[in-house]
């Protein structure tokens, strides 16, 4: 049986047609490596005493869950080695997190959030990983700070995820259209299985925790209000709605069959003086980066997600994104609302 495209042939190729070092297809090797063995972590789950909560706290005041100490640190160890990154910064660290001092530094800064939507462990739920890949400025010298990261989101290189569902899949974008891959678990292999991802511009599905409905801005609330009207209403069709809890899952099902995915900024978030609840370096920056390569947009509302200026690493912001039209129709009710 021919075992098709991997996705290391995928990124050679790729990489063939831009004449690179050689790096990047290095660094994204190990990013895969990494993403497959935090898979098979998660797999056994209870099999071997990896669920439930590590008794830590993150940056965010989140209860850490094992598998996120786990995932973070599988991450790391992986991409610390090979001489490709300079830096690295993750959900689960509060500072950058520098190489140990054996190793050469690279010219790229990975960020990532080693496992999305880790409350669903629990559950036997979706999660995943998601990655940005940045390049560090080339007159750069000396350690990377965390001043080196703030680049938008229009400057990265690469984003992708991993989503570790009942196939275990990776979607990557280096900025020429996205691409889907399923692990072959009889060759341990990601396999080319999704080329060319596009988001259908036209939708009939949201997805939006509606538990905090009481606490929506207006142009939210009017969207999803006439969502709800269905074919009485004034979109005169019905829609249907999905929430996974683990932002990365229902990110997928936006790019493979269209949706909308909101998690905006509310009355309660503001209370807690939070600018959203997603982080823009890891979540909404590489997600966006994903969408709008799908032919899709992301915004915070008001803004395309990819032009904010970060200015810390864990910085938060509203996320609206997928199929184009929808997100469009979103972005004129703020303007409207202004
Ligand atoms: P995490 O990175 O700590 O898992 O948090 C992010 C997750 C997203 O994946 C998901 O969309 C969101 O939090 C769910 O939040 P809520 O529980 O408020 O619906
Ligand atoms: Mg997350």
């Amino acid at each position: 049986m021919p075992i098709g495209t991997t996705i290391t042939e995928y990124i050679i190729e790729e990489q063939r047609q831009i004449k690179t070092s050689g790096d990047f297809t290095s660094l994204i090797n190990d990013i895969v490596i990494a993403c497959k063995a935090i898979s098979s972590a998660v797999r056994y789950g209870s099999l071997v005493g990896v669920l439930g909560t590590a008794d830590t706290e993150n940056i965010q005041g989140e209860t850490q869950k094992k598998l996120d100490v786990i995932s973070n640190s599988l991450f790391i160890k992986r991409n610390e080695w090979a001489g490709h990154v300079a830096a690295m910064a993750s959900e689960e660290m509060a500072d950058v997190y520098h190489l140990p001092s054996q190793y050469p530094r690279g010219k790229y800064l990975l960020v990532f959030d080693p496992l999305d939507g880790s409350t669903n462990t629990d559950v036997n739920g979706p999660v995943g990983t998601i990655f940005s890949i940045l390049r560090r400025a080339r007159d750069a010298v000396g350690e990377p700070t965390e001043d080196d990261f703030m680049q938008p989101g229009d400057r990265q290189v690469c984003a992708g995820y991993a989503l570790y569902g009942p196939s275990s899949m990776m979607v990557l974008t280096t900025g020429h259209g996205v691409n889907g891959f399923t692990l072959d678990q009889r060759i341990g292999e990601y396999i080319l299985t999704n080329p060319n991802m596009q988001i259908p511009e036209d939708t009939q599905e949201f997805s939006i925790n509606t538990a905090y409905l009481r606490f929506w801005d207006p142009p939210v609330r009017r969207y999803i209000d006439e969502c709800l009207a269905g074919r009485e209403g004034p979109r005169r069709k019905d829609f249907n709605m999905r929430w996974t809890g683990a932002m990365i899952a229902d990110v997928h099902r936006v790019l493979m069959r269209g949706g909308v995915f909101l998690y905006p900024i509310d009355r309660k978030l503001r209370a807690k003086n939070q600018e959203g609840k997603l982080r823009l370096m890891y979540e909404a920056n590489p997600m966006g980066f994903i969408v709008e390569q799908a032919g899709g947009l992301a915004t915070t509302g008001t803004q395309r997600i990819m032009e904010l200026q970060p200015t810390g690493l864990h910085q938060r912001c509203p996320v609206i994104l997928g199929s184009r039209n929808e997100v469009e129709r979103i972005i004129s009710y703020h303007l409207e609302a202004q």
